[in-house]
């Protein structure tokens, strides 16, 4: 499948998406995201299923260690599977947390509810997916969860492929490549 990314002229951003563990847990909801995200025009540099140490969580969330939530956080966000993804796109990081939705699954359900937190989520810490808020959050939570990933060298060898549209989506791998 080709991305209708052709003619644009502006670098791709990239972006850390995590599938949390109240979604994995349901194959149909699972599907559902993978499918938002093939649907949105995102493309999928990486994929990764991993399960999270509760250390992994710590670390992950330390700074809302102060917050009344955090316990439940980290134990929520160690209590099973989870799926990441680096996903590519134009302004990918303000588009995916567009997409994801407001927080608060209450909230999301009356303010945005087509957004995936309002059509999947269950409660305000089980709410179906993270995305990384800024460019720098970004750099930090890919190399977090893909060590092995260079931001770097994919933009400068890979993403000009990926804007101008030259890629495929691999249905074996569950990721984009070039053509
Ligand atoms: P977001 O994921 O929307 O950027 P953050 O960074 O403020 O939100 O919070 C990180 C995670 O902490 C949320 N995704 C959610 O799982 C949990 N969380 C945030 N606020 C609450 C809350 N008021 N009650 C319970 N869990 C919360």
């Amino acid at each position: 499948m080709l991305l209708t990314t052709r003619g644009l002229s502006k670098v791709l951003q990239l972006t850390l998406a995590v599938i949390k563990p109240d979604a994995v847990a349901n194959p149909v909801i699972l599907e559902a995201l993978h499918q938002s995200i093939l649907d949105n025009k995102f493309a999928i540099v990486r994929r990764k299923d991993l399960v999270w140490k509760r250390q992994d969580s710590q670390k992950f969330y330390a700074e809302h260690s102060e917050r009344f939530f955090y316990q439940r956080l980290v134990e929520f966000m160690s209590s099973g599977p989870m799926r990441a993804y680096i996903l590519a796109r134009e302004d990918a990081i303000r588009h995916w947390r567009g997409l994801m939705g407001p927080t608060k699954v209450f909230q999301a359900r009356y303010s945005s509810p087509d957004c995936l937190r309002a059509r999947f989520g269950l409660t305000d810490t089980r709410n179906t997916t993270h995305g990384s808020d800024s460019v720098e959050s970004a750099q930090r939570e890919m190399v977090f969860f893909f060590p092995d990933f260079k931001a770097e060298d994919w933009l400068e060898t890979e993403e000009p492929a990926f804007r101008s549209g030259r890629i495929r989506y691999d249905s074996q791998k569950h990721v984009h490549v070039q053509t």
